[in-house]
C-alpha cells in the first residue's frame, strides 16, 4: 500500500517532509574501483578496453573491432521491423524539429561610451553519448541525447555501449543512424567514460560525455568532469499528477505506474483534491499492477515510494508540487495552463488529460532526460544549449577606450595590479598624445 497524506492531518507537514527527504538511492561507493580503472585505461589504452570487455561483457576483441564497421551496423539495422522503423522515425523528426527551435541567436551592439559587446554561440568539437547495456538501453534516450547534439552542430559524435556477450539491441543502432551519430564502439563501463574522456588509439577524446549509466558509470563521469564536460547525474525517475474530480481513474493509474515500472527506487505520486478519486486511483492501480510484466519492479516503486496526497484546493496542490519540484509534472485538470502558471519547478510538465508522460518519453519533442531528485528547482532537462559554449565578444573603439578605461585603471590599482593599470594607460596615452598633435 501507498503512503496516503491528507493536507488536512495535524502530522502532515512532518510526514511530507518526511517523504521529501526520503532517499530512494543507496548509491554504492564505487569510487576507488572507478579511479583504477581510469588509471588503468590511462596507462593501456586500447589494450585495456579490451582486457575489459572480455572480463565484464565475455567479449574478446581486437583493437580494430572495437569500433561497430558500416556493415555490422546494416546488418544489425536490417532486423528492425519496418513498424519500429517508421515509430522511431517519427520519433526522431519531432525531437529534431522541437531541439532546432531552442538554437539561441547571437548578439552584438554598440553601446553609448562606444564598445561594440556581443556573444558568439559555437558547438562543443565532439560529443560522447554513453548507452547502457540490457534492460536500460533505451533506444529513445539515445535520439534525446544524440539530436540535441547534432542541432547544436557537434563535430563529431560518439557512441559508446557495452554489448555483453557481444549482443547489441538494433534498435539502439538504428537510433544513432537516425540521429547522425558517426562512431559506435561496443565497450561499456568506467572504462568507456575513461576512454571518450582521455582517448585510446583507437577512440579520439571528446569535450563532452552525455547518457545514463550504472554507479560506475556516473562515478566515471563525475572523476573525469573538469577533463571534459558532463550532463546531470540522473537519480530514480519521478512523476507527480495533479488530478481534480472527473477524470479516469485508470489513466490516472497507469500514469503512475508507467513511471513506477522504470525501477524499484522510482516514485509516483498522486495529489487530488477528491478522497473519492484518490480511492478509486489506488483500487486501479491494485488491479493493473499484476497484469504488468514488470509487475515485480513496478510493485516495489508503489509499495516503498508510492504517495497520494489529498489537498484542499489547486493552489495548495500546485505549492506542494512546487516543494517537490518533479522530474515529470501532469496535470490532470480542467484548466491545466492556470495551474502550470503556478507550477514553477519541474522538469517538464504534461497539460491535460491527453497528454500522458509516456508520450513525452518518446514522441511529444521535448527531451526526457531531465532533473531528479528536486533538481528541478535549479536546474532544466538536457537540451541544445548543453552542447553549446558562448563566448563574449568586445571591441572598444578609441574613444570608448578613453570614457571607461580611467575607471579600469582606478581598479587595477585598487587591487594591486600593476601591469593591469599599465595595460589600459599606454594606450590612454598615446591617445593623448594624438589628441595633443
Ligand atoms: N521516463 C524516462 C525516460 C524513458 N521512458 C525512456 C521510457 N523510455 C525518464 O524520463
Ligand atoms: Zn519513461
Amino acid at each position: 500500500m501507498p503512503v496516503t497524506l491528507n493536507t488536512s492531518d495535524a502530522d502532515f507537514e512532518a510526514r511530507f517532509a518526511d517523504m521529501l527527504s526520503a532517499k530512494r538511492e543507496d548509491s554504492a561507493d564505487v569510487n576507488d574501483v572507478v579511479a583504477g580503472i581510469i588509471a588503468d585505461l590511462r596507462a593501456g589504452g586500447d589494450r585495456v578496453l579490451c582486457e575489459l570487455t572480455a572480463r565484464f561483457d565475455r567479449l574478446e576483441l581486437t583493437p580494430e573491432r572495437l569500433r561497430f564497421s558500416p556493415e555490422e551496423i546494416a546488418a544489425e539495422v536490417a532486423r528492425v521491423s519496418p513498424e519500429d522503423r517508421a515509430a522511431l522515425a517519427l520519433a526522431a523528426e519531432r525531437i529534431r524539429a522541437y531541439h532546432a527551435r531552442q538554437m539561441p541567436e547571437d548578439a552584438s551592439w554598440t553601446d553609448p561610451d562606444g564598445a561594440t559587446l556581443g556573444w558568439r554561440w559555437t558547438p562543443v568539437s565532439a560529443a560522447g553519448l554513453y548507452v547502457p547495456g540490457g534492460q536500460a538501453a533505451y533506444p529513445s534516450s539515445v535520439l534525446m541525447n544524440a539530436i540535441p547534439a547534432r542541432v547544436a552542430g557537434v563535430g563529431r559524435l560518439v557512441v559508446c555501449v557495452p554489448t555483453p556477450g557481444g549482443v547489441v539491441n538494433p534498435l539502439v543502432l538504428l537510433a544513432a543512424e537516425l540521429a547522425g551519430v558517426d562512431e559506435i564502439y561496443r565497450v561499456g563501463g568506467a572504462q568507456a567514460i575513461a576512454a571518450m574522456a582521455y582517448g585510446t588509439a583507437s577512440i579520439a577524446p571528446v569535450d563532452k560525455i552525455t547518457g545514463p549509466g550504472n554507479a560506475y558509470v556516473a562515478a566515471a563521469k563525475r572523476q573525469v568532469f573538469g577533463r571534459v564536460g558532463i550532463d546531470m547525474i540522473a537519480g530514480p525517475s519521478e512523476v507527480l499528477v495533479i488530478a481534480e474530480g472527473a477524470q479516469d481513474p485508470d489513466w490516472l493509474a497507469l500514469d503512475l505506474l508507467a513511471q513506477a515500472e522504470h525501477d524499484a527506487d522510482a516514485q509516483s505520486i498522486l495529489i487530488t483534491t477528491d478522497p473519492a478519486l484518490a480511492h478509486a486511483v489506488a483500487g486501479a492501480v491494485d488491479r493493473i499492477l499484476p497484469t504488468l510484466p514488470r509487475a515485480e519492479i513496478a510493485g516495489a516503486s508503489w509499495r516503498d515510494y508510492g504517495t497520494i496526497i489529498i489537498a484542499r484546493d489547486l493552489d495548495e496542490a500546485a505549492a506542494l508540487s512546487n516543494r517537490i519540484a518533479p522530474e515529470h509534472l501532469e496535470l490532470c485538470v480542467d484548466d491545466p495552463e492556470a495551474l502550470a502558471a503556478k507550477c514553477l519547478h519541474a522538469g517538464a510538465i504534461f497539460l491535460g488529460a491527453h497528454t500522458p508522460e509516456a508520450v513525452g518519453d518518446y514522441v511529444s519533442g521535448p527531451n526526457h532526460v531531465l532533473p531528479t531528485a528536486r533538481s528541478a528547482r535549479f536546474s532544466s532537462g538536457l537540451s541544445v544549449l548543453d552542447f553549446l559554449k558562448r563566448t563574449t565578444l568586445a571591441r572598444l573603439s578609441p574613444g570608448a577606450l578613453a570614457a571607461i578605461g580611467p575607471a579600469a585603471m582606478r581598479l587595477a590599482a585598487s587591487e594591486g595590479l600593476q601591469a593591469h593599470g599599465a595595460s589600459v594607460e599606454a594606450r590612454l596615452a598615446l591617445l593623448n598624445e594624438r589628441g595633443a598633435e
